[in-house]
């Protein structure tokens, strides 16, 4: 009796403080948004994107809040984490909207702090205030993420698996001069900086080979080696996997000893604080892919991306037995896997690519450990940059998306300037989806005279200014209804 006392007072109290620090105006909710995906996947846009919409009242009629006129303010705080670079919204929108450029690179992980005022949809809570909720924008590269599996693998495990990707064949002539140089050397004799720096370069040469591939291979860790940070050079940073070791373990002095110390120095000093300072502290997360360009690649490379989504997941909400479950404070409970550039697509396309995003990530949540959230997909653009039209040829219509191509882009052999508007048509994407997942095809590669999609990048648009000289919002394609999927519930 006395202890259900204590309990229910306790919560009363609860309760309690949560009204008044409603009340007065103290207690601020927050939101952690994970946004993540591979380099060049679209995540500075899409941060910036999404803020300057929310601050300039832009078009969203997807995401109900501001539908419905409930959304008083939204502008910028100081973030919480002193620790983690501040996201430098400032410049990627001058780059955006000054400059009609795409913002540069960013390669490392920011965040921001983005706090919404809004009038409750319930009565009941709209009597004591309006809420307040601040949302913690976290942008992280992908590849720092696909390192977390490795905190469940012995480096025998690693080297095993690295040898074992490295002879499928779309990555055998890649790593063809790392195997040449690994199979010549023996990982028993004695430790040498030199042996293993040129291993090291060596695998890290093949690794940025894929990446920059045009058959879009997905990354295969260890991440830092492609985005090393203020790692550069490190012992960490210093091994390569090695062939035909087996089990047994290393004899002390040898390489084999050398890289399995450093590959777990890796893991101890690289992975896991980023995993426990980050990601276990997210409430929700948005995985960008860039599924146009696997598309135009072909099924070898839409497989590649289905399996580098399986295990982003596998990380967010590990199931039963996975080694990661105990690390977790918080629990992602809502994933959006977002394919971005859908404004490179005429808009009969996009529900057909949403539809791909749908079954690559459906495939993908079978696949992975993996238990509870709810997932969803889109098709957006984060920046619309093109405009729809049509354009007659002969007796056929067809539709267009018109742009600006950035200077220097080709298409049919004509090289544009950066300030020529041109049409395009883009192609459609496959009624029959089956076929965009197809490996049975001769070498599992689209043929690269022919791709699904005729791809130019353009330039930002170019804003509209009203009569009293105020810039317009950037324009989007469904940037609405991922904002509605990831925080749309916590402003009802
Ligand atoms: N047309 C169009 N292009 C986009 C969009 N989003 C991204 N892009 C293109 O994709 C490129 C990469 O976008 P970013 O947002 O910088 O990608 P990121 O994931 O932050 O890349 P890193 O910082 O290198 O990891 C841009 O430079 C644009 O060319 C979009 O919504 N529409
Ligand atoms: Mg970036």
């Amino acid at each position: 009796m006395a202890s259900s006392l204590t309990t229910f007072t306790d919560e009363a109290r609860i309760a309690l403080d949560t009204l008044s620090g409603r009340a007065t105006g103290l207690f601020s909710p927050s939101l952690r948004l994970g946004v993540t995906g591979l380099s060049r996947a679209g995540k500075t846009v899409f941060i910036s994107a999404l803020v300057h919409n929310l601050i300039h009242g832009g078009r969203l009629p997807l995401f109900e809040a501001q539908k419905s006129g409930r959304i008083a303010r939204a502008f910028l705080e100081q973030q919480p984490d002193d620790a983690v670079p501040r996201f430098q919204y400032e410049d990627h929108i001058a780059a955006l909207v000054n400059d009609r450029a795409w913002p540069d690179s960013t390669r490392a992980i920011s965040e921001l702090r983005l706090t919404i005022e809004y009038e409750s949809a319930s009565g009941w809570s709209r009597m004591f205030s309006s809420g307040r909720l601040s949302v913690d924008i976290v942008d992280y590269p992908g590849e720092w993420l696909l390192d977390l599996p490795l905190l469940g693998k012995s480096f025998a495990d690693f080297s095993h698996e690295a040898f074992e990707m490295a002879v499928l064949p779309v990555r055998e002539d890649l790593s063809q001069g790392w195997r040449a140089l690994s199979s010549g050397i023996d990982p028993n004799a004695d430790a040498d900086e030199m042996t293993a720096r040129r291993l090291a370069e060596s695998f890290a040469a093949y690794l940025k080979a894929c990446k920059l591939d045009e058959r879009a291979l997905s990354t295969l860790p260890p991440g830092r080696f492609l985005m090393p940070g203020d790692l550069e050079g490190s012992p960490a940073l210093t091994f390569a996997p090695l062939a035909g070791i087996g089990d047994r373990r290393p004899r002390a002095g040898s390489l084999h000893a050398m890289m399995d110390r450093r590959y777990e120095a890796y893991k101890t000093h690289v992975v896991k604080p980023f995993f426990r300072e980050h990601i276990t502290r997210l409430d929700r997360q948005i995985v960008l892919i860039d599924a146009m360009q696997a598309l135009n690649a072909g099924p070898g490379a839409m497989a590649d991306l289905e399996r580098a989504v399986t295990e982003i997941l596998s990380c967010f909400r590990p199931g039963r037995g996975s080694f990661l479950t105990d690390l977790f404070s918080r629990r992602i409970d809502r994933i959006l896997v977002a394919a971005t550039k859908a404004d490179h697509l005429h808009h009969e396309s996009h529900d057909r690519l949403q539809s791909i995003v749908r079954r690559l990530a459906d495939r993908a949540v079978a696949r992975a450990n993996f238990t509870g959230a709810d997932v969803d997909v889109v098709a957006m653009a984060a920046v619309r940059a093109t405009r729809e039209g049509t354009v007659k040829q002969g007796r056929e219509t067809l539709p267009v998306i018109i742009g600006t191509p950035i200077a220097g882009e080709k298409i049919n052999g004509e090289t544009f300037d950066g300030k020529a508007e041109t049409a395009i048509f883009p192609g459609d994407l496959p009624e029959k989806i089956d076929a965009v997942f197809d490996l049975s095809g001769a070498d599992h590669k689209q043929d690269a005279a022919d791709p699904a999609i005729r791809f130019v990048r353009f330039r930002p648009p170019k804003l509209e200014r009203t009569a009293e000289g105020i810039t317009l919002s950037l324009p989007h394609i469904r940037l609405d209804r991922a904002l509605q999927f990831l925080i749309g519930d916590h402003l009802a």
